[in-house]
């Protein structure tokens, strides 16, 4: 869809995910498929705008995330964008402007929504008509968990069966609103981590010795997950989501060297979330490749867990927010 002035451009909002049940690993680097299916869930306030606006004669994408300019970021943003140049059948370079409301790079999946945004506004600009499940398939190509911020609510990221890999992509297991938890993040650093996650993956692919264990036992959790998804049984996806979290964990830091990706906040702030689960309050931890803690929760328990968070040493702020829709359309 070109704007009124015959413009190739378009805006997209994308919110990030959270996996309840982990995505690590790729079974081909290139073609970015993954090892294991997981399930996430996508977030509601946090978010990513992007403008993407095609310049028939411009050789190169320039891009500006957060109003800087930074050269690898730039690269997978090419590589992402040839994908729909590719398809349009068109050579021309982009101007690319993005912007978080929440800090980049930290383990706040910024590439997930980043990805999600990207595709779906480069989709309209090139006047592609994509369905949601294509672009799906092209944010994973640019960064796996990107698949699943295309959709919104309790999202499934399928494995699939084809070499081509067309058919891993993510499909909604369930609304947002139809199940509307909330989730409290912890943040406990806002460094840019040391190991991005494809590295971490690759790593633990070629270290670890839990590979295969990992993913011969993701199929059981996928299905315990759904089935709590489908039920709304808080208690069945708290401990098959905590668990999932943990084994990916300890999946990576028995690679070689370790990926130890938590902080001391993090450990204390796990402690506290299962303190009060016992105590009754429906709350569960996950944690990514990074050192925030995301404590997902029942409305009713949404302040005692952000205040038990935020009281925990070395924990520097506390975000909120509820479960959210996909990627779509916004003004340029
Ligand atoms: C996930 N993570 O399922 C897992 C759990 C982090 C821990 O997906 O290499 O940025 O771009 O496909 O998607 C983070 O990895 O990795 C991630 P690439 P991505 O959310």
């Amino acid at each position: 869809r070109t704007d009124a002035s015959g413009e190739l451009r378009a805006a997209s909002q994308a919110q990030p995910n959270i996996a309840l049940i982990k995505y690590w690993g790729k079974r081909d680097v290139a073609l970015n498929l993954p090892v294991v299916g997981s399930i996430s869930i996508t977030l509601e306030s946090l978010w990513t705008r992007t403008d993407v606006h095609f310049m028939p004669g411009q050789k190169d994408d320039r891009v500006s995330l957060n109003g800087r300019s930074d050269q690898a970021e730039t690269k997978r943003i090419t590589k992402c964008l040839d994908l729909l140049r590719t398809r349009a059948g068109v050579d021309y370079g982009a101007n690319v402007a993005s912007r978080n409301n929440f800090p980049t790079a930290a383990g706040l999946a910024s590439s997930a929504s980043g990805f999600a945004a990207l595709v779906h506004a480069g989709a309209r600009a090139l006047n592609l008509d994509l369905s949601l499940e294509e672009q799906s398939m092209l944010a994973r190509r640019c960064s796996g968990s990107a698949a699943r911020s295309i959709f919104g609510g309790y999202v499934e990221w399928v494995h699939g069966k084809l070499a081509d890999g067309t058919d891993s992509v993510a499909r909604p297991l369930l609304d947002a609103n139809a199940w509307p938890l909330r989730v409290a993040v912890a943040i406990t650093s806002t460094a840019a981590k040391q190991v991005g996650s494809t590295e971490g993956m690759n790593r633990t692919a070629e270290t670890s010795p839990y590979q295969s264990a990992w993913i011969d036992t993701q199929e059981a959790d996928l299905s315990v997950a759904r089935d709590a998804i489908r039920a709304r049984d808080f208690d069945a996806l708290a401990s098959i989501s905590e668990y999932s979290c943990l084994k990916m964990h300890a999946l990576a830091l028995a690679a070689q060297p370790g990926l130890l990706y938590w902080n001391g906040a993090t450990v204390e702030c796990m402690h506290r979330v299962r303190a009060l689960r016992q105590q009754g309050v429906p709350v569960f931890f996950t944690v990514d490749a990074g050192p925030q803690l995301k404590a997902v929760c029942e409305p009713s328990a949404i302040e005692q867990v952000k205040a038990a968070l935020r009281d925990a040493p070395g924990v520097l702020d506390v975000l909120d927010t509820g479960l959210g829709e996909g990627a779509r359309a916004i003004a340029t």
